[in-house]
């Protein structure tokens, strides 16, 4: 009762009036919210109270139980710490993941990159922050590298294999000596018409492949599994919904982004089996092309995406709310059609591979102002080579 009456003076004559008419100290700390005194963890304060009374905590009923401001359905992936929370920065020294993107003490240094051959070998080659050539891995004469990703997917430490779309045809795992392997076979034509496009890495190292119309399993034993289609039609626009053309990861859930070629956008979460159609897309009369997408640590799905009417390039975000794509940044440079994303998750900032006749680029364009200048760039000398997939090291 002492430590009651220590924080009277926090309650407002009015509210103690109410108190009083509501006949208790216990109805004034529900109705005002002004102190709270129970704890669930005796030398630690885990309430919203001022002080800690050691006593297990019944009525802590805001869900934030380390008062940083977010509950765990807001996003504080540890609600015992105030070091971990949306409105942190991580700290790389710590061994916990303080901005709850879902990666722990990252540090961007750049990224992957699939440099495409059609006449020849074609690699995968690494840059660092300030666009140095740090690796290059030729890979052999078979395998030609379209989409890219890490195959331990987005946790990667950066020294694992990729997983890469082989010319349209087939999944390949790529080891770091250059060897690649085909471990999906997507020729049959009666089965994938359309051949295969995206590919991605989940969370467990689960190798997904995007089909235009199914969202495919490929387990290195070749073995193939569909685990969500949904309609995709050429012949009748009003019987389409989605063309799959590229995925992504979120790192912190391990649910898989499918960006539609034509603007649709769908999610697939492996831990409940669940897709879901977000925005459906028109092939007739499309207003946005986003045949490229990646996931933005912290939240967010974001595209490269071409209007469907003027032709203006831009990076565009998901907007969740109104199931439909906002652009966040303009492309300035219409010479360069930008093609694959990466995204840096500590800055922000997009890395786009864009193609110009025999010019090949790697372009960073700043988050929030759109500044986009030339990371990395080919000679121009060599007409059947291109940049494809792209994917960020931490
Ligand atoms: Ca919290
Ligand atoms: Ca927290
Ligand atoms: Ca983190
Ligand atoms: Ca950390």
């Amino acid at each position: 009762m002492a430590t009651i009456l220590r924080l009277l003076p926090a309650c407002s004559r009015d509210v103690l009036a109410a108190c009083a008419v509501a006949g208790s100290l216990a109805a004034c700390t529900q109705n005002t919210g002004t102190f709270k005194h129970d704890d669930s963890d005796p030398g630690t304060d885990s309430d919203s109270g001022p002080f800690d009374t050691g006593t297990v905590d019944t009525s802590d009923t805001d869900g934030d139980l380390d008062d940083d401001g977010y509950t765990p359905e807001e996003g504080d992936c540890d609600d015992s710490s105030v070091y971990a929370s949306p409105a942190r920065e991580e700290d790389t020294n710590d061994g916990a993941d303080n901005d709850c993107d879902g990666r722990v003490d990252e540090d961007w240094t750049g990224v992957d990159v699939a440099y495409y051959n059609s006449a020849g070998s074609s690699s995968i080659f690494s840059l660092d922050a300030i666009g140095r050539v740090t690796d290059e891995y030729t890979l052999d004469n078979s395998c030609g590298p379209v989409w890219l990703d890490h195959r331990d997917g987005p946790l990667s430490d950066g020294t694992d294999e990729w997983v890469i779309n082989n010319n349209y045809a087939a999944v390949a795992v790529v080891a770091r000596d250059g060897t690649c392997t085909d471990v999906g076979d997507f020729s049959d034509a009666d089965v994938y018409p359309y051949g295969v496009f995206g590919v991605a890495a989940g969370l467990d190292g689960t190798i997904y492949a995007a089909t235009l119309d199914n969202l495919v399993v490929v387990a290195e034993d070749g073995t193939l599994t569909s685990v969500a289609s949904w309609k995709c039609n050429f012949e009748a626009v009003a019987d389409h919904e989605l063309a799959a053309y590229s995925l992504a990861v979120d790192p912190s859930t391990g649910v898989v982004g499918l960006f539609g070629y034509f603007g649709a956008f769908a999610t697939y979460d492996p831990s409940s089996g669940v897709f879901t159609l977000l925005a459906a897309e028109n092939w007739e009369t499309s207003t946005l092309n986003t045949f490229s997408g990646a996931h933005k640590d912290g939240g967010g799905w974001y595209s490269p995406a071409v209007d469907g009417a003027t032709g203006a390039y831009g990076i565009y975000k998901f907007n969740l709310e109104e199931a439909s794509w906002v652009q966040q940044e303009e492309w300035s440079d219409e010479d360069w059609a930008p093609f694959m994303l990466a995204i840096d998750g500590d800055e922000g900032d997009y890395y786009v591979t864009a193609n110009a006749g025999w010019f090949y680029t790697v372009w960073r364009v700043v988050a929030g102002d759109g500044y986009a200048a030339q990371l990395y760039s080919s000679d121009g000398t060599v007409q059947s080579r291109a940049f494809y997939g792209i994917v960020s090291n931490y």
